[in-house]
């Protein structure tokens, strides 16, 4: 038995696109995502989130699913086109209203609301204004969460700026992967920036909002990235990859400094004078808790990558390297040792601060039988895998609060559309009916039994 710390928070985490549908219900305007979708090409099968798992309707379902997995917290994000839809000016009252039964209905069930402001939905009337890239963007997104923080702060006591920046700076605006589908490096760079500075205004505003002891927090994906070799070329295309990867983010928000070494890299793209004097100050506010999303290590290789690309001036000198072993629906490696190795990197690099693995999950081709039930053999393999990697670390003194599974429901895995299914509950998109999986099942008993109990 791998018996968790007392008062460990056990979770399952969801975002606003992926499954609350009703896009143009009650108000909510269209976000770069309902603009993307319908791009002939840019999500499999066409498919969108104009309906996703219809979660908005089905609330209460889905919070008795949670209460029969006896989470403590359920970890959701907030549509800001929903609730503030030119992504500036009024609120909705109707939008915020989804929020506020949502978050009564979970305290009502004796589970945490814990609340994303930023899963990757921005107002298109904002991208239209030039997106992440320019800086009033961040304005706007720390007079959005502090609206959020006054209607909700009564009732929700995590609170998330962002999450993965990562992902919206690099596949947004870099491969254009993600909306809004831009592939222009510098807008990639300067789009990172502002992400930061986003966060560091919504810590202010929030603060400002939010009783003493709400707990202010920020996700980041960090790459668990190793060379392929030892060799000084592949050593350095980790390197790059780390700076644009983790040190990006870490660094203004817990130092207050950009990586040296990533500005000399991208010199011949810019000279960061988007970063303006006391940026870095208001990025690097104190927070409660860092998130950490985790599915799978990066490993690199000195070499080339052509075409559009995440890794703006590092794609010269590094490729990505596949490497041997058991693999994810998404074609991504099973390594809970890379999560292991990332969360003492980060106890060694960010003393003092608790780490929430605020998501960590698999997607694999599962179905529900004839008789109904869906047997996800593969999903609780690699769950109890990784729940073990954290209960590892914390034996190494790592400070980790919690774990939120992803996700609670099959959903809408953005560019892959509904292809992918990431739930420990599997929704039938025709019939939106929901059946838990086996590994809703395992993740009850883990839970139930603060701990692994198979481990
Ligand atoms: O579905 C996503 C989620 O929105 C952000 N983190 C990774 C998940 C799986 O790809």
């Amino acid at each position: 038995m791998l018996r968790f710390p007392e008062g460990f928070r056990w979770g399952t985490a969801t975002a606003a696109y992926q499954i609350e549908g009703a896009a143009s219900e009650d108000g909510r305007t269209p976000s770069i995502w309902d603009t993307f979708s319908r791009v002939p090409g840019k999500v499999r099968n066409g498919d969108t989130g104009d309906i996703a798992a219809d979660h908005y309707h089905r609330t209460a379902e889905d919070i008795s699913l949670l209460k029969e997995l006896g989470v403590t917290d359920y970890r959701f994000s907030v549509a800001w086109p929903r609730v503030q839809p030119s992504g500036r000016g009024p609120v909705s009252e109707k939008g915020l209203d989804f929020y506020r039964r949502l978050a009564d209905a979970l305290r009502d069930a004796g589970i945490r609301p814990v609340a994303t402001l930023y899963h990757w939905d921005l107002p298109e009337e904002l991208e239209r204004a030039g997106g992440w890239p320019e800086r009033r963007t961040a304005e706007r997104f720390a007079e959005y969460a502090g609206l959020v923080a006054d209607a909700l702060g009564d009732r929700v006591a995590t609170w998330t700026t962002l999450n993965e920046p990562w992902c919206t700076a690099f596949l947004g605006y870099g491969s254009g992967v993600h909306a809004p589908g831009r592939t222009e490096p510098v807008a990639a760079l300067r789009a990172a920036h502002h992400l930061n500075l986003a966060h560091g205004l919504a810590v202010r505003a929030l603060r400002a909002a939010l009783p003493a002891g709400a707990e202010v927090s920020l996700t980041l994906n960090p790459h668990a990235v190793g060379a392929l070799t030892g060799s000084d070329a592949d050593r350095d295309a980790a390197r790059r990859v780390d700076a644009l990867g983790n040190r990006l983010f870490l660094d203004p928000v817990f130092h207050g400094r950009l990586p040296e070494d990533l500005v000399a890299d991208t010199a011949r793209l810019t000279d960061w004078g988007f970063v303006e004097g006391g940026d870095l100050a208001v990025i690097a506010a104190p927070l409660d808790s860092l998130g950490i999303n985790y599915y799978a290590p990066t490993v690199v290789a000195a070499g080339s990558h052509d075409g559009p690309s995440p890794w703006p001036g590092a794609e010269p000198h590094v490729r990505f390297a596949s490497t041997p072993g058991p693999r994810t629906a998404m074609d991504w490696p099973v390594d809970p040792d890379g999560l292991y190795g990332l969360l003492v990197r980060l106890r060694d690099e960010l003393p003092g601060v608790p780490l929430v693995i605020t998501e960590n999950g698999a997607a694999y081709d599962d179905y529900a039988d004839p008789e109904g039930d869906v047997h996800d053999p593969e999903r609780v393999g690699y769950l109890r895998q990784h729940v073990g990697a954290v209960h590892r670390a914390l034996g190494e003194g790592v400070d980790v609060r919690g774990y939120f599974l992803w996700s609670l429901l099959d959903n809408f895995e953005w560019a892959y559309g509904y292809g992918k299914r990431f739930g420990i509950v599997h929704v039938d998109f025709a019939s939106q009916r929901r059946t838990p999986k086996d590994s809703a099942r395992w993740y009850a008993q883990v839970i139930a039994h603060n701990g692994l109990t198979d481990g």
